[in-house]
């Protein structure tokens, strides 16, 4: 265990709140790049090299950009073929929502169906088996229409492929074609609450500010690692306690330590033994609850953290 020195101004846990604290943050980010179509189809992927061409019309009616427009061509057997791919990084287990705009031109085969897909891979280049495949379609004619669905992806995920091509029905022979805009793949951030290294950072108890937690969370060991900045029973006193576990989902799991013996500036042993079981809970990007219970007490005590700075910049409660 490294030594700390009490640099930490615990004054700080109550300035900064009153200062700092905002639960207000800016809209998710779109992980996907170009999927507004403003001038080409670049960085989408025509992997089978199937017909799909760049289109001035615009789903805003923006002069200044245009969309895809995506074709399937020959004898359907019903399924969709994928005309455009994207594949991005993102790792773990998060809620996150995709979608786009898609118009059926009004000369299509009855049942053409513009299709987003979600794929989700263990791999970090959208390679070998998927996790997850989810897909949101639509049958409206005519008219731009805003598609959109929701998913949890699976814990191994390292890559998502968002994929776009349309289907019409089983044996229909007629070019079926659409159009897609203003595509995104983006978190879900009002219902966030999975743990990963985003929670790091520092959190208090709004009943007790001067005191409070820096948490640091190491997803690649799944360890999340917590100091807690607080005092004894003796007023003044300063009492130097951990909390180190595993945490999966939404949970962690947790010993207390309490360190003593230290000199500053001095290599005497630090002692560090366990005292107690804790577990956190995230319920929202800046909401938490700590469950704590000492050796030889009974009961566990629930303590409400809120997060002291502002959170990662795309973070919606
Ligand atoms: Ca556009």
């Amino acid at each position: 265990m490294t030594r700390v020195r009490p640099y930490l101004n615990i004054a700080l846990f109550c300035t900064l709140a009153a200062v700092l604290f905002s639960g207000s943050a800016l809209a998710g980010e779109n992980y996907l790049t170009n999927g507004g179509f403003d001038e080409d189809l670049s960085v989408w992927v025509n992997t089978w090299d199937r017909r799909g061409e760049w289109d001035p019309l615009d789903a805003a009616g923006d002069p200044a950009s245009g969309s895809a427009l995506l074709y399937n061509e020959g004898e359907s057997n019903g399924a969709t073929p994928l005309v455009l791919d994207q594949c991005v990084r993102f790792g773990g287990a998060q809620s996150l929502e995709w979608g786009g705009q898609v118009r059926i031109p009004s000369d299509q085969p009855n049942g053409t169906t513009p299709n987003i897909f979600f794929l989700t891979f263990p791999e970090d280049n959208c390679g070998g088996s998927f996790l997850q495949l989810e897909n949101v379609g639509t049958q409206t004619v005519g008219d731009w229409v805003a598609i959109n669905n929701q998913v949890i992806t699976d814990p191994a995920t390292a890559s998502i492929r968002i994929s776009l091509g349309l289907s019409k029905p089983n044996g229909e022979t007629a070019t079926a074609s659409s159009y897609f805009d203003d595509v995104y793949l983006r978190r879900t951030d009002s219902t966030y609450r999975f743990i990963d290294d985003r929670m790091t950072g520092s959190w208090y108890n709004p009943d007790f500010p001067g005191q409070g937690f820096v948490v640091d969370i190491s997803p690649s060991i799944s360890l999340f690692f917590g100091g807690w900045y607080t005092w004894t029973d003796t007023p003044g006193a300063i009492d130097w306690m951990t909390l180190q576990g595993e945490f999966s989902g939404e949970v962690a799991n947790l010993k207390i330590y309490r360190s003593s013996g230290g000199k500053f500036l001095d290599p005497t042993e630090v002692t560090t033994v366990p005292i107690g079981v804790a577990e956190v809970r995230f319920i929202s990007c800046t909401e938490a609850e700590l469950l704590y219970k000492f050796d030889g007490e009974g009961d566990f005590t629930l303590m409400p953290l809120m997060r002291l700075l502002p959170a990662f910049y795309d973070c919606v409660d």
